[in-house]
């Protein structure tokens, strides 16, 4: 009884999704000469590649692989989105998580083939006509862009410590104005949707998350940077469904953020057998033990940077032998503490409001119990405080 219902569910899904790719193939396309197949093809992918890769995404966002057919039609008809893309204050490393590897992936050629209307880094104009590009692109399709926004919005002195262009214009306003006639907004990276490293403590330009200066909403979608695949599957989530996706509380996309770190990663058998490294260089490192004791954070980071990985699904962090730093979490440069050190001692209050995981932390850093029981333990009270599920 219950499978058929999640089947005829998954059918009106397959019925909704279809509309809204043949409403959106109406819309002129932007370059009448480019089309996904081509740019695929160019780039040395086979239709097979580009098949492979669209059942990955699929999966990604937890749809039955029989959709797969329709997630490669969506993408021909993505270049119908028109992207303005902003930069306030960071580091450009969202733009280059997904643009800059060295032979593109199928993810980055998919950035390229979408409408980027407007972006500092790719664009070719500059000054005045940066600007002027600016307001076209949001007079043009006011009402119907994406806004993607990196970076946090300096606030402080009115917001005169960030400003953009030949007119001086202040990146909050900038910001605001385009925030007010999108469709979507998307705060893509740490900084954009909770202030990153310039909120930082003392936080100079007094920065904060894109959503503290519009009350627009804000699909957060964070990590210092984000992968290239949190990045085009919150897109091509928001292209199927026309919608918001189900967001955690911190308005994060549960496709992608609702599990930690700790709960996918291939060094957990180490940390419930109570197997850590204790320094970096030392056997356990070589066996690859679990990096709690070296300071990782995966235990209260919610990511899925072990599925999906970065550069083209090359590695991430722990697979590198290096502890989760906790970038996807709010204020992590502030309340994950030292970097090499596991969090003991230290009063954790962001995803938990300093339940549990204190305690937890502390024991495990200062030894009390056996390495084995440390493990179980530990897992017990992550597993009770862990959020809600959708539905629950
Ligand atoms: Fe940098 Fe983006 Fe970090 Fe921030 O990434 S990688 S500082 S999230 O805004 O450019
Ligand atoms: Fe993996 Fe870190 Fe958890 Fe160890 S503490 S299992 S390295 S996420
Ligand atoms: Fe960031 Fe941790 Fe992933 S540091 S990249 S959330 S493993």
């Amino acid at each position: 009884m219950s499978i058929d219902k999640k089947e005829t569910s998954y059918d009106a899904l397959y019925e909704v999704f279809e509309e809204r790719i043949e409403q959106l193939s109406k819309l002129p396309k932007i370059d009448e000469n480019n089309s996904i197949e081509k740019t695929i093809e160019e780039s040395g992918f086979s239709r097979r590649d580009f098949m492979v890769w669209a059942g990955t995404v699929t999966a990604m966002l937890s749809l039955p692989a029989s959709f797969t057919p329709l997630m490669a039609e969506a993408v021909k008809v993505a270049d119908r989105l028109p992207i303005i893309w902003l930069h306030m204050a960071e580091c450009t490393g969202c733009s280059e998580s997904l643009l800059r590897s060295a032979n593109p992936s199928i993810d980055s050629l998919i950035f390229d083939y979408i409408s980027l209307e407007y972006h500092e880094t790719l664009m070719a104009a500059s000054g005045w006509q940066a600007e002027q590009n600016l307001e076209n692109a949001m007079h043009k399709y006011k009402g119907r862009y994406i806004l993607m926004v990196e970076g946090g919005i300096p606030t402080g002195n009115e917001g005169s410590f960030l400003t953009i262009g030949g007119h001086g214009k202040k990146g909050k306003d900038i910001a605001i104005d385009a925030a007010n006639d999108a469709a979507a907004i998307f705060a893509i990276g740490t900084c954009s949707s909770f202030g990153g490293v310039q909120a930082a403590i003392p936080n100079p330009t007094g920065a904060v998350s894109l959503s503290k200066v519009t009350n627009k909403t804000v699909i957060n979608v964070p990590g210092c940077p984000p992968s290239e695949k949190n990045i085009v599957g919150t897109l091509l989530h928001y292209l199927l469904y026309g919608t918001l996706p189900a967001l955690d509380v911190y308005n994060r996309p549960k496709w992608a953020y609702r599990l930690r770190i700790h709960d996918q990663c291939e060094r957990r058998g180490h940390f419930d057998a109570g197997e850590f490294v204790q320094q970096f260089g030392d056997e356990g490192a070589k066996d690859g033990y679990c990096l709690y004791k070296v300071g990782c954070k995966g235990p209260y980071t919610f990511n899925n940077c072990s599925k999906q990985k970065f550069n083209q699904g090359t590695s991430w962090p722990v697979q590198a032998g290096f502890g989760c730093m906790g970038c996807s979490e709010p204020d992590f440069w502030d309340t994950m503490g030292t970097v090499n050190e596991p969090l003991a001692g230290k009063l954790y209050h962001t995803v938990f409001g300093g339940l549990g995981a204190d305690a937890t932390a502390d024991r495990i850093g200062i030894g009390i119990l056996t390495a084995t029981a440390i493990g179980i333990a530990a897992h017990a009270a992550i597993a009770v405080i862990k959020p809600p599920k959708e539905g629950e």
